[in-house]
């Protein structure tokens, strides 16, 4: 049985869509209409209880966390692609990337997209505007110092660790907060999404 995931362009669900196409696995895609609440209605209730994506099938088998089901791809299918050894000194800081992705910067960046444009003007605040975006320059700064020179998180290439802070850096590009991206993560966005699996995602 063919592994199906729930997509909505440009949302969470790119995470395990670029894993998918990276590996050039089978996959059957759903594409849903972003409505906030209610994405895919009642029958999609069935699959996530409340409508978010990504979410995931695999025979029987129904999860979401797009994080985590990047991690059961990979594991379960991936024969070792995008992730560095278990006994390997890059493991550690891969794990680490990977959650960074999404446990550190989405949050902040969701946020800051609640307080420039979600939120009616009278829910705004400036006070949670302004730490949000000092969340996530101080977030992006661990990223900058951390790749150096290099072209991806880890020394030995590209993996899901960019797969995961790459989406991030795409939320924070529709967050209409360009200001807080910096020339070299221009770079860096420039390097991992310059790639087929990208050309073929960014369409879907
Ligand atoms: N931590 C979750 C976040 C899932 C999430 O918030 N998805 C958003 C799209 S990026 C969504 O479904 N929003 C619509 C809604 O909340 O109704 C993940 O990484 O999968």
């Amino acid at each position: 049985m063919t592994m199906k995931l729930y997509h909505i362009s440009s949302s969470r669900s790119v995470r395990p869509l670029w894993v998918l196409e990276e590996l050039g696995l089978d996959y059957d895609l759903e594409t849903l209409d972003l409505k906030f609440g209610s994405s895919g209605g009642e029958n999609y209730k069935k699959i996530h209880p409340y409508n978010k994506v990504p979410a995931l099938t695999d025979g029987d088998m129904t999860m979401y966390e797009s994080v985590a089901i990047m991690q059961y791809i990979m594991g379960k299918y991936g024969h070792g692609h995008l992730s560095p050894k278990t006994d390997s000194l890059e493991y550690g800081p891969y794990l680490q990337w990977l959650h960074f992705g999404e446990s550190s910067l989405a949050p902040n960046i969701v946020t800051l997209m609640y307080q420039l444009y979600l939120f009616k003007e009278e829910q705004r605040s400036e006070d949670i505007k302004s730490h949000a975006k000092r969340e996530i320059s101080k977030y992006l700064k661990m990223l900058e110092d951390y790749l150096g020179d290099k072209d991806y998180i880890l020394e030995s290439g590209f993996s899901a660790a960019d797969i995961s802070v790459g989406y991030s850096l795409l939320l924070l590009r529709l967050a209409q907060a360009k200001d807080l991206m910096t020339p070299r993560l221009d770079k860096y966005w420039k390097t991992i999404t310059d790639r087929p699996s990208w050309e073929k995602i960014s369409k879907l």
